[in-house]
């Protein structure tokens, strides 16, 4: 550390020159995350210092967070479900598989995840020592619950499926899932960390929640498509006392147990993520899911004209497409497969899909 602090002008001015280093949001086709609603900044910046690690402190922020898992809880058909705000979707998978593994009890555990699982699950099954089992996706690159049989078994602490795969798009078929969890008596854990926040503002959604019975889990993040600051994430339970196995005593908090994975947390984004979902309401977010999926359209009808066939047609706002070269000036990303990846985020206006379909257009004609 400096001896002496700086003065604030050329503090700021350093920290201004550093933050341009920054790409933000301007033609960023490959990020999960998106530009925060201006309602979720204003409300993060007047929680700024808010501990929800230490509720009894702060017992209204501490409503905000119960609200905002009822919210969703109702918005996932079951407003009676437990939950808290986690950091995102990783430490969301990683307290589920938490709760999955404590309650199977066995020497050995597994976990079955499909092949085209975010790379959390890798994280939790380390840090966890859980066995991960891969099951393959199918040609439409959702998992094959065909391929499930032999890999289930009496060790089986958890089956997870996806909604929202994070490389193409793609929900599982989570209702064969919820049957064969059933039939099994396995926990099944639901990670909708991206597609929680698109499927139920689509027209016809397919179900994947708490209305199917074999669902104990769900992983839902609203810094991803709820356009709340970072880092707002939520894991939700089809029961609240899920939750007991993970309590330790907390003696000299305002609450003698926690459940949580962080202990001292902000509340800034947790009530950020409330306030979205309270001022835009099932319309507003209709509206915004409505957009971003007839610019995700309209990106793969405009690719195909250039000879760019999509990988597959998605479920979810995220387009990919058999295709080398990207224009200069473009972030795009690259699925596991070689695939051209574009996620069509609300950050993506339609003119910006244009654009980047007069640059390909002009790359095709080079
Ligand atoms: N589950 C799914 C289905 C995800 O897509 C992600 C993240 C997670 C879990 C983990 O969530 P957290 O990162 O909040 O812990 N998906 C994106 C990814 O890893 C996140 C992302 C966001 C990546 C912005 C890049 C980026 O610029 O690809």
């Amino acid at each position: 550390m400096r001896e002496r602090g700086c003065s604030e002008e050329e503090l700021f001015s350093f920290l201004s020159s550093t933050r341009r280093e920054d790409l933000g949001y301007h033609n960023i086709l490959s990020s999960m995350c998106t530009v925060p609603h201006p309602i979720a900044e204003r409300v993060h910046a007047m929680f700024i210092e808010t501990n929800l690690g230490d509720p009894g402190l702060f017992p209204g922020t501490a409503s905000l967070e119960d609200l905002l898992v009822e919210r969703i809880g109702a918005l996932l058909h079951h407003p009676g479900a437990g939950g808290y705000a986690t950091s995102g979707g990783t430490e969301s998978n990683i307290q589920a598989l938490r709760i999955a593994k404590k309650r199977k009890d066995v020497a050995s555990p597994n976990v079955v995840v499909p092949a085209s699982a975010h790379f959390s699950f890798e994280k939790a099954c380390d840090i966890l020592s859980l066995e991960m089992r891969t099951v393959p996706v199918d040609a439409n690159y959702r998992m094959d619950v065909d391929a499930l049989d032999g890999l289930v078994d009496a060790n089986t602490a958890c089956i997870v499926g996806i909604v929202g795969t994070t490389e193409y798009g793609m929900v599982d078929p989570i209702d064969r899932l919820s049957e064969v969890a059933e039939e099994q008596d396995t926990f099944l854990h639901v990670d909708a960390a991206f597609g929680g926040m698109v499927v139920p503002f689509l027209p016809d959604p397919a179900p994947f929640d708490f209305l199917l019975p074999g669902v104990d889990s769900i992983s839902i993040d609203p810094h991803k498509m709820g356009m709340s600051t970072i880092p707002a994430g939520c894991l939700l339970t089809r029961d609240v006392r899920m939750f007991n196995c993970l309590n330790v005593d907390t003696p000299y908090l305002t609450v003698k147990q926690e459940c949580t994975l962080a202990g001292t947390r902000s509340g800034a984004s947790v009530a950020a993520a409330l306030a979205v979902l309270e001022y835009l309401g099932m319309d507003g977010m209709r509206s915004i899911v409505a957009g971003c999926m007839e610019n995700t359209r309209r990106l793969v009808e405009g690719m195909e004209t250039f000879g760019c066939p999509r990988a597959v047609t998605p479920d979810v706002n995220v387009a990919t497409f058999v295709c080398d070269a990207s224009p200069p000036g473009w972030r795009v990303s690259r699925t596991r497969n070689g695939h051209m990846r574009i996620v069509c985020m609300p950050h993506v206006h339609r003119d910006v899909i244009e654009a980047f379909l007069r640059d390909m257009g002009e790359l095709n004609a080079q």
